[in-house]
Formats: C-alpha cells, sequence, structure tokens
C-alpha cells in the first residue's frame, strides 16, 4: 500500500515555484499572520512565522491574536559582509524590527527577530537595493546557506574553500522568479518556470552544505547532509573527501530518529565537486522519504536504502568512482579569539559574541560599538559558525584604532573564560515555537555554575565543551557537545556527556529529565573525578568514556539509543 505523502508535498507542488497565495497573504491586513499553506512556503524565502511567547498569555487575557512577527535569515554563504553592508544590516534591524538586535547563527549567518508582517516588503527591499543582502533559500526544503572554515583571507586555501562555498550556494539557488516579484516588486515571469535540479517538488526535507578545510572543524560537519572536508598536500588542496548523511534532530520519545555522524565516501579531486554536490543532492531528492517529515532528512535516506546503494547513485550521476579517502586531521574546532596576522599581512580579530546576539548591553553596547568599527573598518566582517565574528583584513595602521573601539564596547574583554569561549546556545525562548525549554537565557548562568565548578576543582585555567539547546532539535549542537544539554520541559534538561573536542562523537544520555540545581550537583562530582582521575591533558569528553561514567562510545546511529 503506498503511504500518503506528507501535506507539505502538496503545498509546494501546489505553490506554482513558491508563490502560492502569498502576495494576498501580504495585503491582508485584518491579520498578522499568514495562511498555514503560505506559514510553510514563507520558509523558502527565509522567513519564519513566530509570535513572542513571553507574551501569549497576555495577549490571550487581552483576546487578542497573538502577536504574531517574523523571523528572516540573510543568505552570506561563507559569512562575510563589508563594513557598508554592516552598516545597513544595522540599520534595518534599528528601524524595521521589534528585537531590534542582529543575531548571530551557528550557520554563519545573521537574523532579525521581530518583523511585523507590514514591514516584511521593507526589509526585504532594503536589504537587497541598500545592502545586496537576500535571504533566498536560508529555509525550507532545499539547500541552506553553505558554511565554510572561517577566517578565509588567512591562507590562500581559505580564500579558495570560500570560493567554492559561494559557488556552491549560487549553483543551488532557484531558478524561480519568485522571490523578487513578490518582494522586490520584481517583474512577472508569465511562462512556466523550470528548476533543473529541485523540480516542483524541492527537496524531501532541509539539506545542508559545509566546507571544512583541516585542521579546523568550526564548521561542525557532522551536522550537515553533505561536506567537503580539503585534503592538503604541499600547501595544496588536491581535492576532497565528500562525507554525507550527517544530522542532530531528534524527538523526544521516538528511537526512530537519531543524530548521526556522516559516512566518508571518499576523495574526489577538485573539479568534480559540484558534479557530485549536485548527485548528492538529486539523489536526496529522489530516494529521500517524503512521508514521515521526522524521517525525511539524507541521513535517514542513508539508513533505509544503504550506504552503498546511496554512494553508488552518486557515482552514477556524477560520472566518478571514489578514491580511497584522503588523510586529513582535525585538531580543534572553536574560533581563535584574538589577533591573527594573515599572509597579505594583514590583521584579523576574532571577538567572541555570548549566543552570537548583537544588542547594547548593560555595560556591553556591542552594537553600537560594532557601527564604529564599521565606520572606519576598511576590510570585511566575517561570521562564524560557532556565532562569533572576525573583523578581517586590518591594516597594520588601523590595527591600535580597531582593538581601542573594540575593547570599548566590550567586543574584546580580557576577563572572558575559554569556558565562555567554548559555551554555545541555540534561540530557543521566546522567539522559538518549538522550545521546551530555555537556552540562549540560561547558558551564561549555567557558564558562571561552570567556570565556578572549574575553579573549585582547581582547574579553572581547563574547559569543557558545553552546549545547550532548547529542545531536541540540536541548533545548538549539543549532540557534538562534551556537555550537552537538550531542552525537554521548562527548566528540565537530558544531560549528555561523551562529545569529543574536535566533533567527532556523538553524546551519550547521563542522565534525563533533571532540573537545574540537578545539573549543577551532577557536574560538580563529575568535575571533581576529571580534575583528580583524569591522565595527563585527558579531556572530559574522553575521561567519562574511560572512566566508566558513560558506558559506550556512539559510533554508529543504531548505538545512540543502546
Ligand atoms: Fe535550527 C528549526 C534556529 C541551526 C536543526 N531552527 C529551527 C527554527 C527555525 C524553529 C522552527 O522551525 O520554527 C529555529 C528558529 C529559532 C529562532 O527564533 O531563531 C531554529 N537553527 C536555528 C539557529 C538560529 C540556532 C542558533 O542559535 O544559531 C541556527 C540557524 C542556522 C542558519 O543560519 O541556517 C540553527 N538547526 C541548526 C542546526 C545546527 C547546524 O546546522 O549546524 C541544526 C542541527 C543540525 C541538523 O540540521 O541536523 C538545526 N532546526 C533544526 C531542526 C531539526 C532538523 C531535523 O533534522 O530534525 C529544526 C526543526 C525542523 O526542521 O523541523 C530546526
Ligand atoms: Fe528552537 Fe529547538 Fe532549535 Fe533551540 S534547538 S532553536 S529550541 S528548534
Amino acid at each position: 500500500m503506498t503511504q500518503k505523502l506528507h501535506d507539505n508535498e502538496r503545498i509546494k507542488i501546489q505553490s506554482n515555484f513558491l508563490r502560492g497565495n502569498l502576495v494576498e497573504g501580504i495585503n491582508d491586513t485584518t491579520t498578522g499572520s499568514f495562511h498555514p499553506d503560505e506559514v510553510q512556503l514563507v520558509k523558502f524565502h527565509g522567513l519564519y512565522q513566530q509570535d513572542n511567547r513571553d507574551r501569549r498569555a497576555e495577549r490571550k487575557q487581552q483576546k487578542l491574536e497573538p502577536l504574531y512577527s517574523f523571523l528572516l535569515r540573510a543568505r552570506l554563504p561563507g559569512g562575510v559582509v563589508t563594513p557598508e553592508q554592516w552598516l545597513e544590516i544595522d540599520r534595518i534591524a534599528e528601524e524595521l524590527t521589534d528585537a531590534g538586535s542582529i543575531r548571530i547563527t551557528t550557520r554563519q549567518t545573521f537574523q532579525y527577530h521581530g518583523i511585523f508582517k507590514r514591514n516584511l516588503k521593507s526589509v526585504f527591499q532594503e536589504l537587497k537595493f541598500k545592502a545586496n543582502i537576500d535571504s533566498i533559500f536560508t529555509a525550507g526544503d532545499v539547500n541552506r546557506n553553505t558554511i565554510c572554515t572561517s577566517n578565509p583571507e588567512q591562507s590562500e586555501l581559505h580564500t579558495e574553500v570560500y570560493e567554492l562555498s559561494k559557488k556552491i550556494s549560487e549553483h543551488f539557488l532557484p531558478k524561480s522568479n519568485a522571490y523578487a516579484e513578490i518582494w522586490l516588486d520584481g517583474e512577472k515571469v508569465l511562462e512556466t518556470e523550470e528548476e533543473p535540479i529541485y523540480h516542483n517538488i524541492f527537496l524531501p526535507r532541509k539539506f545542508k552544505i559545509a566546507v571544512a578545510l583541516p585542521p579546523y572543524n568550526d564548521v561542525d560537519i557532522h551536522a550537515n547532509d553533505l561536506n567537503f572536508i580539503a585534503i592538503i598536500e604541499n600547501n595544496k588542496i588536491t581535492g576532497y573527501n565528500v562525507v554525507v548523511g550527517a544530522g542532530l534532530g531528534m524527538t523526544h520519545g521516538d528511537k526512530t530518529t537519531f543524530p548521526r555522524l556522516g559516512d566518508d565516501f571518499g576523495f574526489i579531486t577538485a573539479d568534480k565537486v559540484m558534479e557530485v554536490a549536485e548527485a548528492v543532492v538529486t539523489t536526496q531528492r529522489d530516494l529521500g522519504g517524503r512521508v514521515s517529515r521526522s524521517h525525511a532528512r539524507t541521513k535517514y535516506t542513508l539508513e533505509t536504502h544503504g550506504i552503498e546503494t546511496f554512494k553508488k547513485e552518486v557515482e552514477k550521476r556524477a560520472g566518478i568512482t571514489f578514491a580511497a579517502p584522503g588523510a586529513y586531521e582535525f585538531t580543534e574546532r572553536g574560533d581563535r579569539i584574538g589577533w591573527v596576522k594573515g599572509i597579505d599581512n594583514k590583521w584579523h580579530l576574532t571577538v567572541f559574541i555570548e549566543n552570537g546576539r548583537i544588542l547594547d548591553f548593560d555595560g556591553k553596547p556591542l552594537k553600537s560599538g560594532l557601527v564604529k568599527i564599521a565606520k572606519v573598518h576598511q576590510g570585511t566582517f566575517r561570521m562564524t559558525a560557532n556565532q562569533n565574528l572576525v573583523i578581517a583584513s586590518v591594516p597594520e595602521s588601523e590595527k591600535d584604532h580597531i582593538e581601542k573601539l573594540a575593547r570599548e564596547c566590550g567586543l574584546i574583554d580580557d576577563g572572558t573564560s575559554e569556558q565562555r569561549i567554548d559555551s554555545m546556545a541555540c534561540v530557543s525562548l521566546p522567539t522559538c515555537p518549538l522550545a521546551m525549554a530555555e537556552a540562549e537565557r540560561y547558558l551564561p548562568s549555567l557558564t558562571d555554575d561552570v567556570e565556578g565548578l572549574l575553579a573549585k576543582h582547581n582547574i579553572a585555567k581547563d574547559h569543557i565543551i558545553l552546549r545547550i539547546t532548547g529542545c531536541p532539535n540540536g541548533c545548538g549542537r549539543a549532540m557534538l557537545a562534551e556537555i550537552g544539554l537538550v531542552g525537554k520541559a521548562p527548566g528540565r534538561y537530558n544531560l549528555h556527556l561523551g562529545g569529543d573536542r574536535i566533533g567527532t562523537r556523538i553524546p551519550k544520555m547521563y542522565a534525563e529529565n533533571i532540573d537545574e540545581t540537578t545539573i549543577v550537583s551532577t557536574l560538580d562530582e563529575l568535575i571533581g573525578r576529571w580534575a583528580t582521575e583524569r591522565t595527563e591533558n585527558e579531556d572530559f569528553g574522553d575521561f567519562v568514556i574511560r572512566a566508566g561514567i558513560i558506558a559506550e562510545v556512539v559510533v554508529a546511529a543504531r548505538d545512540f539509543h543502546a
């Protein structure tokens, strides 16, 4: 018996290449929301419909509809913008969004929160016409923002991976004119359009691509459907290892869903990247499940059809044969906070931004500080996949001035610990409709607690990769952390332990549904044991496995719930 396709499949097919009734929806001033079909369609244009959850009860009491607003996610392959673009991004946040913030995401771009429907078109138009930025395909069942190892001007190789991520991003953009037509008042295209890669069914689910330059795994390859890992010989990129089928989302209590590490299909030469990328995407388009959205990502396609079947199909479609994987090593994945000098003798300053949230905080006016920097900066800004920012390509003559401005607004703070730099959370409440517990708003105080525990056990200079997600979808990549907290209910989390420093191991559940006090007391005991029982240079994630605190290492999807 054929199973009924998920209703989102109908919405995509009937949408006339993502137009649907969006124009009518925008013009309907009786509500701040869209019809449910269009709520799905706006994602392909880079928007999510939300409502501020802190204000739900008050609105209900006043018998008002929820205070609907929209999240807009920009398309910035490799996360790069110029200072002129930054000034426009900042101005638009100020003038046209309720939140007023710029939020750097875990995928190297930025989001605005709190755009009311009446302001949507202005935001799209200001972004495009003043900053030359769009939000096409940053969400929806398509290839999302393509990410790459940050600090790209540190070497020619960095430049090469950045250029590749831009090329991949362009290649998977839609041919349809819908975005321009709807949001930019562009010309209507009347003839039937074609989408050679996506057809009118698009992909079964979201699709993510990363380009990594070892030894840095700052893009966290095991969160992406498709990864190209540069293989370097004699300081040249000879080609890429192709890692397919990673992903972190799961559903509490549903053992058929799990985070999964990607499979290394093997090595390809650099000239074959686009063919292979397209073959992987179209194989997922044709083999991926379209019945259950919880089982539609590439990782489940590999599990259902078998890794070899998927790989052979890719070889056939791309006209290549994968060679044995090339040798590489990841040694780190955090950002290199502080100054580094590039090959062009320019300086790059990576600044830590807690939770990626750029706002003027008490004593830390980050947002206006960045405006001051943008007004004098001659290089670029580069967002990182760890929610930080690189002020890139600063000439020697400007270095002291930029440093002074960054210190004045708190972008450089010598008091920030390694522990804080290695801690990350997803957005979660109040904007995320899927949030079960706090994440971004909980992280700063939890980090204080963990810093306190490290000091209590006389290892204040040590640090542990700590990440929180407000639900099991995994946006803060907790399932690749040494300590990963996954929201279960308000104030309650599942505690996962045993990921590694470089992001190649999935942690395992140690305690279920615990409150914040229990989290701290549990970590107190475990950090205490780590401090006294560890071997030389043994990281926390390795220690909990060797000490038998976590019984098994997760090496394959099937081990996850074991
Ligand atoms: Fe995510 C859904 C925020 C990176 C897995 N994610 C959402 C939504 C849009 C909620 C929704 O569907 O209504 C969240 C909006 C919250 C808000 O108010 O801003 C949201 N995800 C984010 C961001 C902003 C988190 C952050 O703190 O930076 C990241 C934006 C990335 C970007 O710029 O494109 C973000 N999301 C991730 C990652 C990490 C990554 O890609 O490296 C993951 C895990 C990796 C993966 O995809 O497997 C991730 N987000 C999800 C999922 C689960 C997907 C799955 O396969 O099950 C959902 C829910 C869904 O798709 O149904 C989701
Ligand atoms: Fe929202 Fe869950 Fe993603 Fe956090 S992990 S942003 S709570 S969907």
